[in-house]
């Protein structure tokens, strides 16, 4: 028999792609020499807030990690490469809003392939941070499973069970189901930890009425969970949930019923897969003047400060090189 020859698998610019995750330079440095490194999604700049309010995300989130000591890393596929850190042009770009995609965790290998700028989403940021090693990651809210839509639930939910990253958000977004997500999380064996509090928040709201089954007060409390979790050799996320600040949380019944107007609303426009999201958040940010864009940077900032010190808490916890940390998966306690 002759052996056959083997043929490349990819074209030039797809293993190109694949071969180097871009990284700016301070993301480099910061993951060469073990130092706390945030990733932050990029599709909460490009498709979940509209101008201005993009723009003040970017910066305060950024900035609250920067405070806590940590390096943030902003994921994006940027003209078909896979990117951690985002350079000030290409920023500006996401910004703008210029023939961005929203990419979850499927459409990852669309965009590289056809060289497009993509904005991941929870999902897509998850895929991002296998790749890289990075373990602490600061969002808004999750996705989840939606209310009205019996087969529409994110695709956030299954990649959180099976990507080991610590994620602070302040829940799942309010125009889901949350009971029905808070459901599913349990099934996929994802750890949901409260900050500071033993209820699910409400992503607007501080409460939800929906009780958690962990409470953890301090960053440093959990950088140990996560050490015990790693070594158990845990496939999952950790979702670390904190309420949004006391001074921008929204009033309950007035995100209700701007959530119902807007489901109602999305429903007699069709509006369906992808599109859902993004069109819900509008409609809801327009239904509450404002209010909630208040809200959803505040939260921003405070979780990504919150990460930051995650991050910081688990370098100094390990006093590894990051890179080395995360494969030495020691029991705590136990040698
Ligand atoms: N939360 C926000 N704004 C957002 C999102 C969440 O406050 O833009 C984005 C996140 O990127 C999340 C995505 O992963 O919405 C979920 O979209 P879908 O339901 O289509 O999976
Ligand atoms: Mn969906």
């Amino acid at each position: 028999m002759v052996a056959s020859k083997r043929t490349p698998l990819y074209n030039g610019r797809v293993a190109h792609a694949l071969q180097s995750l871009r990284t700016t330079a301070v993301v480099e440095a910061a993951l060469q020499h073990g130092g706390a490194v945030v990733a932050l999604e990029s599709s909460v700049l490009a498709q979940g807030l509209a101008p201005p309010f993009n723009r003040e995300a970017a910066t305060r989130m950024m900035g609250a990690v920067e405070q806590a000591g940590a390096t943030p890393a902003v994921t994006a596929i940027v003209r078909g490469q896979p990117s951690l850190g985002l350079e000030d042009v290409d920023l500006e770009r996401f910004l703008a809003r210029d023939g961005v995609r929203k990419v979850s965790a499927r459409d990852l290998s669309m965009a590289i392939a056809d060289g497009a700028d993509g904005a991941t989403t929870v999902a897509g940021t998850l895929a991002m941070c296998a790749l890289s090693g990075i373990e602490v990651f600061a969002t808004g809210g999750i996705g989840g499973v939606h209310r009205n839509a019996p087969f529409d639930e994110s695709a956030d939910l299954v990649e959180l069970s099976r990507t080991a990253v610590i994620v602070v958000c302040a829940g799942a977004k309010s125009i889901l189901d949350l009971p029905a997500t808070l459901e599913r999380l349990e099934t996929l064996g994802v750890t949901v930890v409260g900050y500071q509090t033993n209820e699910l928040p409400g992503f607007f709201t501080t409460t939800t009425g929906l009780a958690l089954t962990a409470r953890v007060d301090s960053a440093a409390q959990i950088a140990r969970a996560w050490q015990a979790h790693r070594a158990l050799g845990r496939p999952g996320a950790m979702l670390v949930v904190q309420p949004p600040p006391p001074h921008a949380a929204l009033d309950a019944g007035m995100v209700d019923d701007a959530t119902e107007a807007a489901l109602a609303h999305a429903e007699r426009e069709g509006v369906r897969g992808a599109a859902v999201t993004p069109f819900l958040l509008a409609d809801v940010q327009r239904r509450t003047q404002g209010a909630s864009v208040h809200a959803n940077l505040a939260l921003l900032e405070a979780n990504a400060a919150l990460a930051g010190e995650i991050a910081v808490a688990l370098a100094a916890l390990r006093g590894l090189p990051a890179t080395e940390a995360a494969s030495s998966g020691s029991f705590p306690g136990i040698t």
